[in-house]
């Protein structure tokens, strides 16, 4: 079953503002379509979507760590526990299960595990692409309508070091999945490759020893005090598969969340997503010279940063200028 063509952009909203699951899955689909007629449908919805989200409510959170350190089989707990608090989750898992570390598909971890035919769960899989640091340039626009249509959304993604995925700039709340007994994760921390994460996690906390042993490590290699500000960076253990510390990492999480909206940090966080998202398509479509053309990536951040109007409009004047500048004609 399918939506009609022709439903207007905000009954279409609106059907994903209800959760309707038939209408989330089209919308997810549209934005994978790089279609024109398809573009221009995507980019009327997320107008939509993005003046629902004004006010914003939900909780993006993003789930990172190396292969095979329990991201997915930690997050199918994590959504068991949310549905006990009566939480509706939509999940973005991005590049999932790689090869090497037996990791199964999340959707495949939640079928075995509490949320079969569970209709509060929503998962989809997206193929990793292009310039996005390993991350499709549509995770951004799908978490916008996950976020429309559930209470949580949750972004699975691999991240291993410096060439990968920048998941921190895209989410409320980002969790670091660590393996115990591999120093790989205390040395990016110390080095700073490691995108500092709102949450530290060890999880396969049930392999005893080795799992104290790099808790400790990476409690001390870690600057407590994050970035952001107002926020000291917890260690926590937990056991994904022994479900031990799934509650309170959950409790820590919803913390975070609590943190953000009390400061009202939650709206500018949203909005520099979308501009990251932004100098990233203007990227992949012209290159570093075009964002050089617009006075280089931080002056264009900031730019976007501040910009009143709506920024997708302001995209498409961007991409009007650069196409006219480059002598080509706008697409
Ligand atoms: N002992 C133990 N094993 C675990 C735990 N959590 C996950 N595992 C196992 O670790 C392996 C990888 O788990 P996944 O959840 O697929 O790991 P992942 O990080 O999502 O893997 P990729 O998506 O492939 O990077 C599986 O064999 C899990 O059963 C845990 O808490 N304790
Ligand atoms: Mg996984």
């Amino acid at each position: 079953m399918s939506l009609p063509e022709a439903i207007d952009s905000a009954d279409f909203a609106a059907a994903i503002g209800r959760g309707e699951r038939v209408a989330i899955a089209e919308a997810l689909n549209l934005l994978d379509d790089r279609r024109k007629a398809s573009r221009d449908r995507a980019t009327a919805l997320l107008a939509h979507l993005l003046h629902a989200q004004e006010n914003p409510t939900g909780h993006l959170i993003g789930v990172t760590g190396p292969p095979g350190a329990g991201k997915s089989t930690l997050s199918a707990a994590l959504i068991a526990v949310w549905r006990q608090r009566g939480k509706r989750v939509g999940v973005l898992a991005v590049d999932p299960s790689s090869p090497i570390s037996g990791g199964a598909l999340l959707g495949d971890r939640l079928r075995m595990q509490t949320s079969a035919g569970d209709d509060g769960v929503f998962v989809r899989s997206l193929a990793s692409r292009g310039q996005f640091g390993g991350l499709s340039t549509e995770v951004w626009p799908m978490s916008l309508v996950m976020l429309a249509g559930f209470d949580i959304v949750l972004i699975e993604t691999v991240g291993v070091g410096q060439r990968e995925v920048d998941i921190s700039r895209l989410c409320d709340t980002t969790c670091y999945v660590a393996q115990p007994g591999s120093g790989d994760s205390v040395q990016f921390l110390k080095a700073g490759i490691l995108e500092v994460p709102h949450i530290l996690v060890v999880n396969k906390a049930d392999m005893g020893a080795v799992a104290r042993r790099t808790l400790a490590e990476l409690g001390a290699a870690l600057q407590r005090e994050h970035p952001d500000g107002h926020w000291q960076v917890p260690v926590l253990a937990t056991s994904a598969t022994h479900c031990t510390g799934v509650e309170a990492l959950a409790d820590i999480i919803e913390q975070h969340h609590y943190e953000l909206r009390s400061r009202h940090e939650l709206a500018s966080r949203r909005r520099s997503y979308q501009a990251y998202w932004i100098h990233k398509k203007l990227q992949e479509e012209f290159g570093s010279h075009g964002i050089d053309q617009l006075g280089g990536e931080e002056a264009l951040l900031a730019q976007l940063q501040v910009q009143d109007r709506n920024l997708l409009e302001y995209y498409e004047a961007l991409r009007q200028r650069l196409y006219q500048r480059f002598g080509g004609s706008h697409p």
